[in-house]
């Protein structure tokens, strides 16, 4: 493993990287005054920079390197496909035999009303898709008014002007506006939304029942969809009350709403199920996916149709949307070579049966920490909420920056993870082990106790 890259200067690449690069999600001009972090190497659950630190992935990558770094296994297989069949499109009746693998090694994994895969290249793109797909289905179904679809605040949909609009992020749709037909009603945040006394059960059916108020309010008529990710990730790793994906799977039922289901970071094994669906057990009609599908080793998403939208997608002509890289073949591959680790490695069993329980049993211990308000998670993904004042719940300034003082800390110290507002938040490969779920903890501590002294 080349951990270090000694001839390229850290100094060097980042005077490059502030002169040509705009990077994503970032305040370019702090970045540019503190220099960028090259990341240079990566083996199992661990990075390497240019500097020579080694820091365990506590976020694996942005929640999508699901079976770690350094895999030669998926390196030999695009090698393979590139030289057998580096790019053909899946447009005029052609395809290619990755795809189509890969179309059925996901429809035999995810829940049984799955009847396609449509493929993408993002989980952004999967959204723009999902909206395209409602708007055609209703249409085809004889309802074309029926094209509203209702998200929740605080919701991470994507960056596209489709995703960002069906987010519910604020700070984006402020840079911008959001294209027409959206709604977003409030998000099943218990520890954030609940008033005071009100019990997990009395708020999980109140988050619900602003959907049936929304679809009132609107008219069932003119509702064709909600989506919303099954934990919500980049918002804080949300998990619902018990009672709230019932009740949201009873008002679509009863409203005849669509439910896109966004897997794109709980697919491929991260709640301890293929998908979130299963550990939740959801009905959804499409599920978009990407990230975990491909560890990220390549770029490649898709959406998971159910029957029921399919058949209709199926007998109503043609359906004029689609990329260039929908069912790209070397990473159609990857993909498919991924799925083998996974299943070969029980990994999806794993996390449900003993490293998912471990990491929750290990992040709960600290909810005795003196600025840990609540602990989050399932499986392989937790958060921690930082409060100043833990018995009323209430938050640091604004200005203190509590989640980042301690992620800087943890970063430091060897551990990466992501500071959300006020919560830290980590997702790491399914692959880690329980020593090093234990090292992630022993970091993310220590890392806390630094940030309540500075802040004492
Ligand atoms: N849906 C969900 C639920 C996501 O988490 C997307 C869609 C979009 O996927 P692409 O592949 O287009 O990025 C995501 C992506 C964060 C963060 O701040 C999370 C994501 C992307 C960027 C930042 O944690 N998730």
């Amino acid at each position: 493993m080349n951990s270090m890259i000694p001839e390229q200067n850290t100094a060097n690449l980042q005077s490059l990287d502030r002169e040509n690069y705009l990077h994503p999600f970032t305040d370019s001009k702090a970045l540019h005054a503190k220099g960028t972090r090259v990341v240079t190497g990566g083996e199992g659950v661990y990075i390497y920079d240019s500097e020579g630190n080694r820091i365990l992935d506590g976020m694996a990558g942005l929640w999508c390197v699901n079976i770690g770094y350094g895999r030669d296994e998926l390196a030999d297989v695009a090698y393979e496909q590139m030289k057998q069949l580096a790019y053909y499109n899946s447009f005029f009746g052609t395809a290619n035999v990755p795809a189509i693998e890969l179309a059925a090694k996901i429809k035999q994994l995810a829940p049984a009303n799955i009847g396609h895969v449509f493929f993408t290249g993002s989980g952004s793109e999967s959204n723009d898709t999902n909206l395209r797909m409602v708007r055609h289905y209703w249409t085809q179904k004889g309802q074309p008014e029926k094209r509203i679809v209702i998200s929740r605040n605080n919701a991470y949909h994507g960056s596209t002007m489709a995703g960002m609009s069906l987010g519910g992020m604020e700070f984006m749709h402020k840079q911008g506006g959001i294209i027409d037909g959206i709604e977003h009603i409030m998000q099943p945040h218990w520890y954030k939304e609940s008033t005071a006394g009100e019990s997990v059960e009395d708020f999980g059916l109140r988050a619900a029942k602003a959907l049936e108020d929304k679809i009132l309010e609107l008219g069932a008529e003119n509702v064709g969809a909600f989506i919303g990710e099954p934990i919500q990730g980049a918002g804080g790793v949300i998990v619902p009350p018990a009672n709230y994906w019932p009740e949201i799977q009873r008002i679509c039922k009863k409203y005849d709403l669509l439910i896109i289901l966004d897997e794109v970071i709980t697919g491929f094994g991260r709640t301890g199920n293929w998908f979130a669906a299963q550990t939740f057990d959801i009905e959804a009609d499409m599920i978009p996916f990407a990230k975990g599908l491909s560890s990220g080793y390549l770029p490649i998403g898709g959406v998971a149709v159910s029957k029921r939208v399919a058949d209709v997608l199926i007998e109503g002509g043609e359906f004029a949307h689609g990329y260039t890289y929908s069912g790209h073949p070397v990473a159609a591959a990857v993909a498919k070579a991924n799925i083998d680790i996974i299943e070969r490695e029980g990994m999806v069993d794993q996390v449900r049966d003993e490293t998912g329980p471990y990491l929750q049993a290990k992040l709960a211990e600290l909810a005795d920490h003196p600025l840990v308000g609540q602990v989050r998670g399932m499986a392989m993904v937790g958060a921690l909420e930082l409060v100043q004042d833990k018995a009323s719940r209430t938050p640091f300034d604004k200005d203190v920056e509590i989640a980042a003082k301690a992620r800087d800390n943890a970063i430091a110290s060897g551990l990466m993870v992501r500071a959300v507002g006020d919560c830290l938040i980590m997702s790491p490969p399914l692959c880690i082990t329980k020593a090093e779920i234990d090292e992630l903890i022993t970091l993310l501590s220590q890392a806390l106790d630094k940030a309540y002294a500075e802040v004492q």
